[in-house]
């Protein structure tokens, strides 16, 4: 068949799938509200990087994205997952602009390292929204605004509580011991949170932080880590865990060298992000103070776009809400937990 015929007959077969692919081929007299549904060219396009899937918090954070950049909302979801490489979240957000989306939203795995990047986007005209992250740059004018924690106060409320369990227990004057897992090395939830805790850590004499490692946010790392850890010291009083899949990684090395967690315990364990998994743990005292950091932020993000879109001015930053648990206010949210 001459290839003049072959175009004529795949158009008449796109157009019948049109016509009856699409339900019969109905014809509407007149758009109402019921019939209007948005087609693409109407959606908005959101491209988003995200840093993996390292941790139960990030696939929680990936969730709420997913969740709310939905065609029945308005949108057009693009979403890349970087592997825990930056030069993935790079190609990704090069591939964004290369796509013209609406608005690219990512969570940068490190600080360093995005200005030529988003020196493109913005030359394309596309706003960038930080999603949980930072990043270090001097035109500040690259991102339109972050949506995240409060990294330094969490920081520092881990010390305040292990403060106050000390205390309880009777160990103000005792020479303490303490072990820090730290999450990805230079990342903002990294860099906030062991700012804080040392703040506050230096204001006794007796805590002696005797080592701090990388466990990349991730329980195998952690686990390999803490078993040499615990081979190393004889003495650990606290671990200070940067984030719940770490601490899971370091109860499993701890059960494996007989040591035992908790107030009743060999080590006091102190962690970060407050996932349901890891809250059944402090209920059950293995883990006595957990940081929330809550993942849930699509929501917020949608709602920026939202005000962009309507051509409202947006702040620079957006803290989320958060709280500290531990064995005395734990039980009231376990059960509405959703990840
Ligand atoms: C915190 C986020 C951290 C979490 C980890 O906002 O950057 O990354 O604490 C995650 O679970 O891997």
């Amino acid at each position: 068949m001459d290839r003049k015929k072959k175009i004529i007959k795949r158009c008449a077969i796109l157009l019948l799938i049109l016509v009856f692919g699409s339900g019969c081929g109905k014809q509407f007299d007149t758009e109402t509200e019921d019939d209007y549904t948005p087609t693409d060219e109407n959606l908005i396009v959101v491209g988003v990087s995200q840093v993996g899937s390292e941790s139960v918090w990030r696939t929680a954070n990936s969730n709420s994205i997913q969740q709310v950049f939905t065609k029945e909302n308005g949108y057009f979801l693009i979403f890349d997952n970087a592997r825990q490489k930056q030069e993935n979240q790079i190609k990704a957000i090069r591939s964004f602009i290369s796509q013209q989306v609406d608005y690219i939203v990512f969570s940068p795995i490190t600080e360093f390292g995005w200005e030529t990047v988003l020196q493109e986007a913005k030359d394309a005209g596309i706003p960038v929204i930080l999603m949980d992250r930072q990043v270090k740059v001097s035109d500040e004018s690259l991102y339109t605004t972050w949506v995240g924690s409060d990294f330094e106060k969490e920081g520092e409320l881990a010390a305040q509580y292990l403060a106050e369990l000390v205390e309880k227990n009777g160990r103000t004057k005792e020479e303490l011991s303490i072990v820090v897992l730290r999450g990805t090395d230079g990342s903002t939830s990294e860099i906030g949170r062991s700012e804080g805790f040392h703040k506050v850590a230096a204001e006794h004499e007796n805590w002696h932080i005797v080592e701090e490692i990388d466990g990349e946010y991730t329980t195998t790392k952690a686990k390999e880590i803490m078993k040499r850890v615990l081979w190393q010291y004889q003495d650990i009083d606290v671990l200070v865990s940067q984030n719940d899949d770490m601490t899971f990684g370091a109860l499993e090395a701890m059960a494996d060298a007989d040591i035992t967690p908790g107030e009743e315990g060999d080590i006091l364990v102190i962690s970060f992000d407050a996932v349901k998994s890891a809250l059944e743990l402090v209920e059950e005292g293995a883990i006595s103070v957990d940081v929330e950091c809550n993942p849930e932020q699509g929501v917020y993000i949608e709602e920026i776009i939202a005000a962009l879109q309507a051509g409202e001015k947006v702040e620079k930053a957006y803290y989320v809400p958060e709280k500290v648990f531990t064995k005395d206010n734990v039980g009231r949210y376990l059960e509405s937990r959703t990840y």
